[in-house]
């Protein structure tokens, strides 16, 4: 070429082999001969680093010169999953840098397997987090992530002996080449110790919260690109620290100890994620933890805010801040505590701009799963939140006590304070009470929310409340997971619709085409083999890539009814015993998923699935037809593997209890068939796919709920199913446990006589309905086009389409494109 690249900035071959080189040498300080895989990775990482600083440096210009409106999306967890991939594949540099690669003698590929994810969540909750953030700087919309930089993300989980066994994730050993400390960014926050009342010279009434124990909290940042835009958005992520002054004082009083033990209790506070979802415990560090990155979150808003040179009463008109479930909803008091005892407003105009603030997504409706927090141990924690909490409460009741005619019933319901035999706080009507918006994550759910669990802030409040049904983004779980079936619809209707999902309906016509629908199986297939590859490497279990890959992937829980599952899999393994020269489809049965380390029956449902896994794999009647597969550590990078070796997609949640679901939607958009309940996203899936083409089976949640009220008892559907009553007769009597009768005890039995989530009573349709699938795959051109129909017909379940209507109908905040100088 006539000129020479930046080597910093440039995007061609040549420009970023030099790149490499150079970070080989002055970033790693390594030559060729001796240089490691990680070495050779960090080099990468650190080019495309100076790419994406490029494009961060000119967004964070542009909004602070044009001084546009902001969403702070506030989330305790972010499960964001390896960097360097998605990072290519949003500059528009992938082939660009495999080919600079391969001049250097280097393999992609193998370099970016070597990355460790950031597993800064849980599951669901922190993944959509993750998907938002890519689909607003991909809609180039002004945002802030706010979150906590744990030390430790969720546990790697071994599994020995067929039992979880859970190992403390290091991400950080090797160092972050996509953070930057922002050591000059912190804030102290308090915890603990007594508020003082004093009145000021003017006669008001004040407040002076003399604390326990100061903590300084860092900023980490994380540049956010979006695909083929230069908008760049940041994600912050706070660590804890002791304050220099802490250690400081004491080190000089000669207490040494004392010095070391602050510092430890300091850093502990953004040590580790909980690895707990849907079952709460009200632990002391955790409400630390909630409270620490929130105030260092509204405290960093406020000063962006006030460095611009607006005033603290225009607040909310610069920041939107949605609360991605109860975890930051701590927000609500604290910014009614910043705005009053440190800017000095009054109750009145505090709280209107508190109320036009915040936003609130609610992502689950087991009850069981609303945070509450213990009303002593809150105060010990937060006394002043605890007395700011008591006003608001008591400013509320007034005036609900008004609008309600003295229901005391509802009153109570819909207090902050829950009473018993001890006081809590009740988050979740925390997070109504201070919120413009309430919503939902699938139309059902948000139709749930407003009959149910939020009944009583629906009928105060109707206008409040939305839904936002969720979404996935296409870049990271197609153009990344699935770079084969990218280019196959590509090569057929152009790229658009990696931008605009719609677009795939363009690919409807192709189910029509054979010689379409025979890449379209072969681009599967070529998947299916990759993952058995991986299995066999894992695991050691050899699988067939011409069986159907069954698969359920998620966290394990009673209510997603893994056991479910378990339940099919023995009662075709039982048929195939009784007549083994049966024509029964080959099947392999994938499973993955954590459980919390707490959660025994999770933890039990994990053993039963390896013990009957061990037991069908090895039996020479079955002779290889059907395989059962427990693939460990289900984390981002292995989804990627996953999903799109599907061809059915388990989705089998008791109906009326999965909020949403995302797992639905990136199988589905791979190709997937799914066998589903209807709950959560799963109808609007169906809606969109065709009945036609979903396989669904058992009770709805209207029938659930019947069923409950009427006194369902699982005894009679065991005793009255032969089949049932084999299945569960032989998990008891030792035959998938060498005997050992009891281990599954505590499973079955809380099956035969409890029963919560109905697995007896959906227990017919879901095998009658898996031997409709088997027929179905019998007719691979049939198949075919179901998948091809499926995929093209995803368009609505993009996390763009999600972020656009967040915009639209709660944020009101519009798109500011980027321009590079
Ligand atoms: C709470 C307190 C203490 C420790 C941990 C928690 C906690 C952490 C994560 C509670 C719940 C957590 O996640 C819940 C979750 O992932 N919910 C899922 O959210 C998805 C995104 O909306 C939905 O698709 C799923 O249906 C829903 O289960």
């Amino acid at each position: 070429s006539p000129y020479l690249e930046d080597s910093r900035t440039g995007l061609g071959v040549d420009t970023l082999k030099r790149a490499i080189r150079n970070n080989l040498f002055y970033v790693q300080g390594k030559f060729p001969e001796i240089a490691t895989r990680n070495d050779y990775y960090m080099a990468i990482a650190y080019a495309v680093r100076d790419r994406l600083l490029q494009r961060w440096v000119a967004s964070v210009k542009q909004y602070i010169q044009e001084k546009h409106r902001v969403v702070a999306y506030l989330s305790a967890e972010y499960l964001l999953g390896p960097h360097l991939a998605n990072n290519l594949i949003n500059l528009g540099i992938y082939k660009e840098t495999e080919q600079a690669c391969k001049e250097l003698g280097l393999d992609l590929e193998w370099l970016i397997e070597k990355e460790v994810e950031p597993g800064l969540g849980n599951g669901g909750l922190g993944r959509l987090a993750a998907c938002y953030m890519d689909s607003l700087a991909t809609l180039e919309v002004p945002a802030i992530g706010y979150g906590i930089r744990y030390q430790f993300g969720i546990f790697e989980q071994d599994i020995r002996d067929g039992w979880q066994v859970e190992d403390t994730d290091n991400w950080l050993r090797r160092g972050n080449p996509w953070e930057i400390a922002r050591r000059e960014l912190s804030y102290d926050i308090k915890f603990g110790g007594y508020v003082q009342t004093y009145l000021d010279r003017a006669g008001k009434l004040c407040f002076n919260w003399i604390p326990e124990l100061v903590v300084k909290g860092v900023a980490y940042d994380t540049p956010i690109l979006g695909y083929k835009v230069n908008t760049a958005n940041t994600l912050r992520l706070w660590k804890s620290e002791a304050p220099h002054s802490f250690d400081f004082q004491s080190f000089n009083a000669g207490d040494y100890n004392s010095a070391v033990n602050s510092k430890i209790i300091c850093e502990n506070i953004s040590k580790v994620l909980y690895p707990n979802d849907e079952q709460i415990e009200g632990k002391r560090l955790r409400l630390q933890q909630q409270y620490f990155f929130v105030s260092c979150s509204l405290q960093d808003m406020i000063g962006i805010h006030l460095r611009q040179g607006e005033k603290i009463h225009d607040f909310h008109k610069k920041f939107v801040v949605q609360l991605n479930d109860t975890h930051p909803a701590i927000g609500v008091a604290e910014l009614m505590r910043l705005l009053m005892d440190v800017h000095q407003l009054e109750w009145e105009e505090a709280w209107d701009i508190t109320s036009k603030t915040f936003a609130y997504t609610n992502h689950t409706l087991l009850p069981e799963a609303l945070e509450t927090w213990d009303l002593q141990l809150f105060g010990s924690v937060l006394p002043r939140h605890l007395q700011l909490i008591y006003e608001i409460n008591r400013r509320f009741v007034d005036y609900a006590t008004i609008k309600l005619y003295g229901n005391h019933q509802k009153i109570s319901s819909l207090s902050l304070i829950g009473e018993g035999p001890r006081k809590y706080i009740k988050m979740a009507n925390l997070a109504c009470l201070g919120s413009f918006a309430i919503n939902g994550v699938a139309a059902l759910h948000s139709e749930l929310l407003k009959k149910t669990v939020l009944k009583d802030w629906y009928e105060l409040m109707p206008h409040k409340f939305q839904n936002k049904t969720n979404g996935v983004t296409p870049r990271r779980w197609m153009v990344l997971a699935n770079p084969e079936l990218t280019n196959l619809i590509s090569g057929k209707i152009g790229e658009g619709w990696i931008k605009n999902l719609h677009e795939l309906k363009q690919l409807e016509p192709f189910a029509d085409d054979p010689e379409f629908r025979k890449e379209w199986m072969q681009v599967k297939f070529n998947k299916k083999k990759a993952l058995a590859k991986r299995i066999k490497k894992r695991l050691g279990v050899d699988v067939d890539p011409n069986s159907m890959f069954d698969i359920l992937v998620k966290r394990i829980h009673e209510y997603k009814r893994q056991h479910l599952k378990v339940l099919h899999i023995i009662t075709l393994y039982n048929q195939i015993k009784k007549n083994p020269s049966m024509d029964v489809v080959p099947r392999t049965f994938i499973f993955a998923g954590k459980a919390a380390p707490g959660y025994r029956k999770a933890k039990l449902m994990i053993k039963l699935i390896n013990s009957v896994g061990e037991i069908v794999n090895n039996d020479p009647d079955i002779n290889g037809r059907i395989k059962v597969v427990f693939y460990p550590n289900y984390n981002v990078t292995n989804a990627q593997k996953i999903y799109p070796a599907a061809d059915v997609s388990e989705q089998i949640s008791t109906a009326g209890k999965e909020a949403s679901g995302t797992g639905n939607m990136k199988l589905s958009l791979n190709g997937a068939l799914t066998v589903g309940t209807l709950d959560g996203a799963n109808v609007e899936i169906r809606e969109c796919v065709g009945e036609e083409n979903f396989f669904l089976f058992g009770l709805t949640a209207d029938e659930v709920a019947k069923v409950k009220s009427e006194g369902y008892k699982p005894w009679d559907y065991y005793s009255e199913n032969p089949n049932l009553k084999e299945v569960i007769d032989q998990i008891n009597s030792g035959y998938f446990s060498h005997l050992d009768s009891k281990v599954f005890k505590e499973l079955t039995d809380s099956l035969l006589y409890d029963d919560q989530y109905l697995l007896f009573a959906d227990y017919q349709s879901y095998i009658d309905t898996q031997a409709k699938v088997e027929e179905a795959f019998k007719d691979q051109d049939k198949w075919a086009r179901m998948s091809i129909l499926n995929t093209a017909r995803m368009g609505k379940f993009s996390s763009d389409r999600s972020i656009r209507e967040y915009c639209d109908e709660i944020w009101k905040v519009e798109s500011v494109p980027v321009t590079l100088d």
